[in-house]
C-alpha cells in the first residue's frame, strides 16, 4: 500500500517480539502458574521501580482501578478537587468512591489544573486534589503540595499519560500521597491493559497489594474492603519485553515531535506545547490547537478534513468531563467556570504520534494541515 493511501490512527501499539513473547509463554505454561503475584508479576514490578525511579510500586489491571482503589485506600470523602480536562475515568475513579467531584479550571500554557483555582474551590468538605499530567505534562506539583500541606489535603495524582516523565532527573510519580499509571494499548508503555500504583512506603504498598486482592492478608484474614484488580502473568511478561524498547520508542516519538513542531511553526492559527525546561518528555501525545480565525477553518472542519483523507488524530480532551451526566448538573461544571478547558476542548486535535510512524506519515499529515 502506498504511504498516501494508508489509514493513520492517533497511535498504534508498542509490541514486544512475537518469538521472545512465545518463549515467555512457555515459562508460563510450563509453570501453570498464570495469576496472583507469580514469578513474571514480581519481576515487572521490580523492573518498573527500578526504571521509573520510584520507591514501591503496585501492578494493576488497568489505569482505572488503581485510582478507584487510591481513594479508597486514602480513605477520602466529601469533594475532591479535579480537572475537566482528562479521560472519564479521572472523575469516574471520584464518583464510584461516593464523593463530589468539584471541577476547577485549567492553566491553557499546560493543560493542567490552575492551581489558582484549587485555593477557591476548597470548602470544610474538601478532603483530596485529584489533577492529572495531561498528554504527560507535569503539574505544578510544589505548588499543589503547598496548598495540600496547608489545607491537610490528600493529593492523588491521575499519572495515567506520564510514564517516564521526570523533571530534573527526578521521576513525576514521586509527587503527591499516590500516583497511578495506565498501561493500556493506546499508552506509551503498553502491557494491553493493564495499570499501576505508585507510593511511598512499604506498609502503603502492603495495604494496596491487600486491596487489589480482595483485602487478603493472608489465607483467612481480610483487612479492608478489596477489589480484584490484579495482573496476570501473561500480561507481566508481555510488559517486561516491552520495557526492554520504551527507551527507543520514546526517543523515535521524539523525533516525530521536533518534526511536527518544525513542519507546523509557520501555520498561521496553529498552535502545540514546547518542550519544558528541566523536563524529561514522553511525548505520549502530540495536541495542536486550531484558532479558527487565524486558520480559517474550524477544529472540527480540520478533523474531519483529516480523517477524509484517512488521518484519524482525536480530539482529547473533547468534550470535556464536566459536560457528561451526572457531573454536568453541578455548579462547579458550568462553562463560566472552565474557560480555559472549554476553549482547549473546543480547539484540540491530538495528531497520530507512536514509535514506527513514519517520516512520509507525518509529512502526509502536515501537508494536510498546511494545504487550505
Ligand atoms: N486516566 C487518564 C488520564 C486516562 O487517559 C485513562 C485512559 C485512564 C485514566 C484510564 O486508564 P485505563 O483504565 O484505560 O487503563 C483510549 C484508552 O482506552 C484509554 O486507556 C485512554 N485513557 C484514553 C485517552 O484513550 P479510546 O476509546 O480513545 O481508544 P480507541 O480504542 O479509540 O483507540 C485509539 C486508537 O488507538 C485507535 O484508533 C487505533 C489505536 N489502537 C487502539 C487499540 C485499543 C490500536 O492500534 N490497537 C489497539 O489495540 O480510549
Amino acid at each position: 500500500m502506498h504511504v498516501k493511501d494508508k489509514m493513520i490512527t492517533v497511535t498504534s501499539p508498542l509490541l514486544p517480539d512475537l518469538q521472545e513473547f512465545q518463549g515467555l509463554m512457555k515459562e508460563i505454561w510450563d509453570s501453570k502458574w498464570i495469576t496472583n503475584n507469580g514469578s513474571f508479576h514480581q519481576k515487572l514490578e521490580a523492573a518498573l521501580a527500578e526504571y521509573l525511579k520510584v520507591p514501591y510500586i503496585s501492578l494493576f489491571t488497568n489505569g482505572t482501578l488503581p485510582l478507584l482503589t487510591a481513594l479508597q485506600a486514602l480513605d477520602i470523602t466529601g469533594e475532591v478537587i479535579t480537572t475537566p480536562y482528562s479521560f472519564v475515568a479521572t472523575t469516574h475513579s471520584i464518583w464510584w468512591n461516593r464523593c463530589t467531584p468539584v471541577f476547577v479550571d485549567i492553566d491553557p500554557s499546560t493543560g493542567n489544573m490552575d492551581p489558582e483555582r484549587i485555593e477557591a474551590a476548597i470548602t470544610p468538605r474538601t478532603s483530596a486534589i485529584l489533577p492529572v499530567h495531561v498528554y504527560g505534562k507535569p503539574c505544578d506539583t510544589k505548588r499543589i503540595k503547598d496548598i495540600a500541606d496547608r489545607y491537610g489535603l490528600k493529593v492523588i495524582y491521575d499519572a495515567a499519560h506520564a510514564f517516564g516523565v521526570e523533571v530534573n532527573g527526578e521521576s513525576i510519580l514521586n509527587s503527591g500521597d499516590l500516583s497511578t499509571l495506565s498501561f493500556h494499548a493506546t499508552k506509551v508503555y503498553n502491557t494491553i491493559e493493564g495499570g499501576a500504583m505508585v507510593m511511598h512506603d512499604a506498609e502503603t504498598k502492603k495495604q494496596i497489594d491487600y486491596l487489589k486482592n480482595f483485602g487478603f492478608a493472608n489465607e483467612v484474614e481480610v483487612v479492608g474492603p478489596g477489589i480484584n484488580s490484579k495482573m496476570d502473568e501473561v500480561r507481566s511478561a508481555y510488559g517486561l519485553l516491552n520495557l526492554k524498547q520504551i527507551d527507543a520508542a520514546i526517543e523515535a516519538r521524539h523525533q516525530i515531535a521536533i518534526r511536527y513542531r518544525e513542519a507546523l511553526k509557520d501555520v498561521a492559527g496553529i498552535s502545540y506545547f514546547e518542550d519544558m525546561p528541566g523536563v524529561r518528555h514522553n511525548y505520549s501525545y502530540f495536541p495542536i490547537f486550531v484558532d479558527r480565525k487565524e486558520y480559517g477553518m474550524t477544529r472540527d472542519e480540520l478533523y474531519y478534513k483529516m480523517r477524509d483523507k484517512g488521518v484519524f488524530g482525536r480530539r482529547y480532551f473533547y468534550p470535556l468531563i464536566s459536560t457528561f451526566s451526572p457531573y454536568n448538573s453541578f455548579p462547579s461544571a458550568a462553562p463560566s467556570n472552565l474557560p480555559n478547558a472549554c476553549r482547549m476542548a473546543d480547539s484540540v486535535i491530538c495528531l497520530p504520534i507512536y514509535h514506527n510512524l513514519e517520516e512520509g506519515e507525518v509529512e502526509r499529515i502536515c501537508d494536510i494541515i498546511r494545504e487550505k
